[in-house]
């Protein structure tokens, strides 16, 4: 039944679409639409096309060449498939791309061609399509390289080729939701024992943010269980887990029973942690809920309704600020936009904790005033209850959540000493994560190609 509620999310790349249930709740969930830069924004590119909503699956097909020449004057290699398609090669890319064991250290799939030994000029000699459809090309000092079909296929320039390889290599696609998010949940012993269990969660955490995992033992040490299930966790200054716990002389916030509005954790750093797990040990009786809100659709409603506060907010940097002891004495500052845009115009990371946002401002006086009002507009826009799922975390339970993308929050708790309130806590980046979800990618699909054993 946990697992259910998972895979609706993961479907595409589990090659699941039979149950109306689990279309149903994809199609409640907004499919990202494109960013429109607001008019006055100087930040910004004009974006060229749509976000693609490509599938996470692995694109399984075999490709024929029919026919292979060098066009010289373009000096373009042009391969004519047997399916009639059509695509071209810069001849210096090829070269580039050489894969013979001169040109490519095979053991390790990496370059050993120089970029001193690289004609960008070069011409072809000689192409021919070989007896086992692989194109061959002589290049004029004699050195022969030869390419695969498929090989070549994938890398094909066209922008639709280029778009599908793309989301198979970042999974870019992206849910919005908002409190009618019921919140993707698996079973933690399933994750880590199953392969197809754990690509479903991280799947969800990709493209929706949050997976919710219940049935871990309610004592330490499941959350760098985790973290080794994916590769290894992130240190930072508060260790390699992190005891959230009302601490006397608390070196943070989350530290004291109070109220934590919501934020992202640790925009001190300039490369803040990508993923969180937080395991609940032990839970207050009284008041210690949880509130999460999706970052990327809160900002995007921002700029529909508040271009102007939107556009303060990706453009202005904010001063951040943590010092003290743990794993070790630390002082640390940043400077980061609470709304982070990349070249594109696409809203990357969300970089927003109120308690470690410096009392040092540095702009100028007059955009003091416009920097507090955009500010407030966006926490007013993320506090709104449509915006908002709340859940009470119980022994045994992890959430793991995207900490560039949603904002979390918790209520005030209140401490009784029979009944301490204990989260342990841990980071991981977003490289090993998606990593770990590639290479279980490529193992369930080969699991699932393989021939089904008789017994
Ligand atoms: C934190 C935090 C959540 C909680 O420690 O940064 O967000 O429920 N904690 O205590
Ligand atoms: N803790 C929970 O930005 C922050 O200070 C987030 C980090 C203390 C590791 C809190
Ligand atoms: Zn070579
Ligand atoms: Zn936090």
């Amino acid at each position: 039944m946990l697992r259910n509620t998972l895979t609706r999310f993961a479907r595409p790349a589990l090659q699941r679409c039979t149950s109306s249930i689990a279309c149903q709740v994809v199609s409640s969930c907004r499919p990202e639409k494109v960013l429109r830069p607001p008019p006055a924004c100087p930040t910004f590119v004009q974006l060229r096309g749509q976000q693609t909503l490509g599938s996470a699956s692995l694109s399984v097909a075999s490709h024929s060449v029919r026919h292979a020449r060098a066009l010289d004057e373009e000096r373009l290699l042009e391969v004519e498939w047997e399916d009639g398609g059509r695509s071209v090669y810069p001849f210096t890319w090829l070269r580039d791309n050489c894969q013979c064991s001169m040109c490519t250290l095979q053991s390790a799939q990496a370059r050993k061609l120089l970029m001193s030994d690289l004609d960008i000029h070069t011409g072809i000699d000689v192409v021919e399509v070989t007896n086992d459809n692989k194109v061959s090309i002589v290049w004029p000092d004699q050195h022969t390289s030869t390419f695969e079909a498929e090989w070549l296929k994938k890398r094909c320039f066209s922008q639709d080729a280029r778009q599908t390889v793309q989301e198979e290599l970042f999974f870019n696609e992206r849910y919005y939701w908002g409190s009618e998010l019921r919140i993707p949940t698996a079973n933690y012993q399933e994750v880590l024992n199953d392969d197809k269990a754990a690509l479903a969660w991280l799947l969800a955490l990709k493209r929706v943010g949050i997976v919710y995992l219940k049935g871990a033992p309610a004592e330490l040490g499941q959350v760098a269980r985790l973290a080794k299930r994916i590769g290894y966790l992130r240190l930072t200054f508060y260790g390699h887990t992190w005891q959230v716990l009302d601490k006397y002389m608390a070196n943070n916030v989350a530290y004291t029973p109070g109220k934590l509005s919501l934020h992202t954790d640790y925009p001190a750093l300039h490369f803040a942690p990508g993923v969180q797990f937080l395991h609940c040990i032990n839970q207050a009786e009284e008041g210690g809920e949880s509130e999460v809100v999706d970052g990327f659709h809160t900002a995007k409603q921002l700029q529909r309704e508040d271009p102007e506060a939107f556009c303060t907010l990706s453009s202005l940097l904010v001063d951040f600020t943590d010092t003290g002891t743990d794993y070790c004495d630390f002082m640390l500052q940043s400077k980061k936009s609470i709304i982070d845009v990349n070249a594109q115009g696409r809203v990357v990371r969300i970089n927003y904790n109120n308690a470690t946002r410096d009392s040092v401002l540095d702009f100028p006086l007059y955009q003091v005033q416009p920097f507090y009002r955009a500010l407030k507009a966006y926490v007013n826009v993320m506090n709104r209850p449509e915006n908002m799922v709340t859940y009470k975390m119980e022994p045994g339970d992890i959430v793991t959540f995207d900490n560039w993308r949603l904002l979390h929050g918790r209520r005030h708790y209140v401490s009784r000493p029979d009944r301490l309130r204990h989260l342990e806590g841990a980071y991981l980046d977003w490289d090993e994560v998606m990593s770990r979800l590639r290479i279980l990618r490529r193992a369930v699909h080969q699991a699932d190609a393989a021939p089904q054993s008789a017994s």
